[in-house]
């Protein structure tokens, strides 16, 4: 298998879901370091723009989205499958809630003063700030949740949940799916919330599963550079276009932007390379990176033209 590299930071909760798909499959990756707040200057030589982690890299190919990542590793690496026949389609419905509503719930359920403090604790006063000010830009389209709701909100997803999981070991039955790393990442990211991951020790059965999906580990990793993995996608051709099945009216080769409608907004600019059902890809040329295809999923992503 072609090389496989992670763009990503410790803290990230959406990386967090890949690495411990990468130990479910039981893969060798490569870790490339990114900053946890803009600027990027080496993410965005191979992204051309978008700015948020984690990214995977392999060769010229850049993917962004982890519901993009998650699938393109499944395509390397069918065994064991992360959408399971039969549940497929209800596994990635439960996965895109939790990456969205349930992450966009524990996030501002943990960013309340005491799980702040236990985060940053020994971070320096003018770092919190910045990180601050560029989350703020990073989610300014997102409704902002106040404390006590985001508690409320929560503390109901997390009953939801405990009586979904029930007496199973997955949330879909005996084996995982992409639904259960999904949930596993933002319920991570509370348990580093010191004081507020105390909400967690009132669902037995949401504990014991979150330890299941903590043994899947992160298989085994690499470290390498960001400017080597610049050099890795000046070096390498990207794989061939997928074709079109474009509902945009807009032909292979025209001059597109895509940006995520979300959060973290920032275009990606280039001509279009590929428009699957469920992915589209854009060419661009970098001074450091040189050619490569940028790969965004179609769900929570905008295309159109340039002009
Ligand atoms: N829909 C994206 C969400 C990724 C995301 O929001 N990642 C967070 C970190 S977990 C991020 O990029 N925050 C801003 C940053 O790290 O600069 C995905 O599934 O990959």
């Amino acid at each position: 298998m072609k090389q496989l590299i992670l763009h990503h930071y410790p803290m990230s909760p959406f990386a967090e879901k890949i690495r411990l798909i990468f130990g479910f499959k039981g893969l060798q990756w490569s870790s490339v370091i990114i900053p946890n707040m803009m600027p990027k200057p080496d993410l965005t030589a191979l992204t051309g723009g978008y700015r948020k982690s984690p990214v995977m890299q392999i060769g010229a190919d850049i993917y962004c989205d982890t519901a993009l990542i998650a699938e393109v590793i499944e395509a390397n690496m069918p065994c064991p499958a992360l959408y399971p026949s039969g549940i497929a389609a209800a596994s990635r419905t439960l996965a895109q809630w939790a990456d969205s509503t349930l992450f966009w719930t524990a996030v501002p359920y943990t960013l309340q003063p005491a799980g702040l403090a236990a985060l940053f604790e020994g971070v320096p006063a003018e770092t919190i700030t910045a990180f601050a000010a560029d989350r703020n830009a990073f989610r300014a389209n997102l409704p902002r949740m106040r404390p006590a709701d985001a508690t409320t909100a929560f503390t109901l997803y997390l009953e939801r949940l405990e009586e979904m999981i029930g007496e199973q070991d997955f949330f879909f039955g005996p084996a995982a799916s992409i639904a259960d790393f999904s949930i596993y990442h933002s319920l991570w990211f509370v348990r580093r919330g010191g004081p507020v991951a105390k909400i967690l020790d009132s669902f037995p059965a949401i504990q014991a599963w979150s330890e299941r999906l903590s043994a899947f580990g992160h298989g085994t990793l690499d470290k390498l550079s960001s400017g080597a993995a610049i050099s890795v996608a000046h070096d390498a051709a990207a794989e061939p276009s997928v074709g079109s099945s474009d509902s945009h009216g807009i032909t292979l080769g025209e001059k597109v932007i895509v940006s995520a409608t979300d959060t973290g907004t920032e275009q990606i600019e280039g001509t279009l390379y590929g428009a699957a059902k469920n992915r589209i890809s854009i060419a661009r040329e970098d001074p450091r990176a040189g050619q490569v295809v940028v790969h965004v999923p179609r769900l929570g992503f905008e295309l159109r033209r340039a002009s």
